[in-house]
């Protein structure tokens, strides 16, 4: 409903007249015949990517499977939360979302058009264990192996992430979730468990997605599920399990893979950008980033809390061992970065060197109110992920955009502006991938609309527009755009 009366007599006219000269518009390359044959006049290849740059997209289970109940799914803090009322906008659950545990087929078909060679979803914790820990449940698991036997079957390598925040309630009900390192054992468990049974199919695995979303929204802000308000010193506690968890993680899918399996992390670590390209702000920008980042990604990479980190929190910093240090940095075999907004940052004469530059309120955003357009920050993520942590290979997790998308009579969706902040972001994805930074792919966020986690289905991020009342799927203006820079290997 809120759809239809986005199209006000006005604007329907206008897109009534846009859509008659496009409406009939494949969602197919458009031919190039200068390129494809080098007749005509010679076009210089601009923007190009090196071969093999492996495009995909991405998705996460609670906001696309849907089928809350089936097959023995045991219940996540996420279906708790989404039903308690005023958390989500509109009262809005997962409990159906696009339905892909069932139409999964249909949705590699729409990878498969876009020319996807990489697929990153999220396995569900409590479709492989109900309860957190004990009995594992075969239906779950045969659920990620017919999708991942679908991709391959479509030429679509599977990656996965085993956890994007919907943590079994029992371990909430029983130990508090993150707060407890029993929580980070039970993740381990069901890692090992989980790669031991994939490990044929699906040879790249992602621990866990952004830590500071499902801890600092979910245990501080009370904004995401399981909605607590920690105080400092338990919150921070609980940062420590979450890495902790990644840790152990990372051992038993070593443990039990297959040999060529790699695994990495995916976080969405704060990516400092100067404000200026100029020393002192360059320099400013990594402490920025090895300090903003201490509890989660600077740990991560190089197993300690830096003093700052240790000394801003004092008493109320966690409790650790040296050992957990060890295992919190064990090895990866690629990092994964998600990428929407940069923080600006220069230097300043105080005892951190830096400070981050507060945006004025002319600061342009897409859709979401917190997703300020900066394209640079595709650039800055992976030059300091290799320049700080020296990191050898990365890819993108996540990039992509909300816009007010609006689906016209006929079926079209016109999202020019998250073409346009596509197209910047990788060019700036361009020229650290042409500087040298090793980055390996890109995942957009994300294939189809899904269920935004507070935002419900308020916010679209799809390149495909999902009618959630019909499960149909449309490809949006941006799907076409994606499909012919995949095809070309370059920004266009
Ligand atoms: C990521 N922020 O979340 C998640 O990994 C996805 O599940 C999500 O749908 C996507 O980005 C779009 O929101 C974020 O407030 C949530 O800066 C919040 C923020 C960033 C990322």
């Amino acid at each position: 409903m809120r759809l239809l009366k986005n199209i006000s007599r006005r604007s329907f006219g206008k897109l009534g007249a846009g859509a008659l000269g496009t409406a009939a518009l494949p969602v197919t390359p458009l031919t190039t015949p200068s390129l494809a044959s080098g007749q005509g006049r010679a076009q210089p290849k601009f923007y190009a990517f090196p071969e093999g740059f492996l495009w995909g997209c991405a998705t996460a289970a609670y906001q696309v499977e849907g089928a809350a109940e089936a097959d023995g799914r045991g219940p996540s803090i996420w279906d708790t939360f989404s039903h308690k009322r005023g958390k989500v906008y509109e009262n809005q659950t997962g409990d159906v979302a696009d339905d892909s545990y069932h139409l999964y087929k249909e949705d590699v078909q729409l990878l498969k058009n876009v020319g996807c060679k990489v697929y990153r979803f999220s396995s569900s914790w409590t479709r492989v264990f109900p309860a957190g820990t004990g009995n594992p449940n075969d239906k779950g698991i045969d659920f990620y192996k017919r999708l991942a036997d679908e991709l391959l079957s479509n030429g679509i390598e599977p990656y996965c992430t085993l956890f994007h925040w919907d943590l079994p309630q029992a371990l909430q009900d029983r130990y508090g979730g993150w707060q407890s390192r029993e929580t980070a054992k039970a993740f381990a468990d069901y890692a090992g468990y989980f790669t031991k049974q994939l490990s044929g199919r699906i040879k790249n695995i992602f621990t866990t997605n952004e830590f500071s979303s499902f801890i600092d929204l979910g245990y501080r802000d009370g904004r995401f599920a399981p909605g607590l308000k920690l105080a400092p010193k338990e919150l921070n506690q609980a940062r420590h399990n979450a890495v902790l968890a990644h840790g152990l993680a990372v051992q038993a899918i070593r443990a039990n893979a297959q040999a060529g399996t790699k695994v990495g992390i995916a976080e969405n670590f704060v990516i400092a950008v100067p404000i200026i390209e100029a020393e002192p702000h360059l320099q400013a920008s990594s402490k920025a980033t090895r300090v903003l980042n201490a509890a989660y990604m600077t740990v991560v990479m190089e197993g300690k809390y830096v003093e700052e980190y240790l000394q801003e929190q004092g008493a109320n910093a966690p409790k650790f061992t040296s050992e957990d240090l060890k295992i919190i940095s064990s090895p990866l075999d690629f990092v994964g970065i998600n990428v929407y907004t940069p923080t600006y940052v220069m230097a300043e004469h105080s005892r951190n060197g830096f400070a981050v530059v507060k945006k004025p309120s002319s600061y342009p955003h897409m859709a979401s109110p917190w997703l300020d357009i900066g394209p640079e920050a595709l650039y800055w993520a992976p030059r300091h992920a290799g320049e700080i942590w020296n990191v050898k290979e990365m890819y993108i997790t996540e990039n992509g955009c909300s816009s007010a998308d609006v689906l016209t009579p006929d079926g079209h969706v016109y999202d020019s502006d998250r073409i346009m902040y596509l197209r910047n972001y990788l060019t700036k994805l361009h020229r650290a991938v042409t500087e040298g930074w090793p980055v390996r792919g890109y995942f957009l966020w994300s294939l189809l609309d899904n269920f935004e986690w507070a935002d419900g289905y308020g916010l679209r991020f799809g390149i495909h527009y999902v009618d959630f009342k019909t499960q149909k799927r449309y490809p949006k203006m941006s799907a076409q755009f994606y499909k012919e820079t995949i095809a070309r290997n370059a920004v266009l």
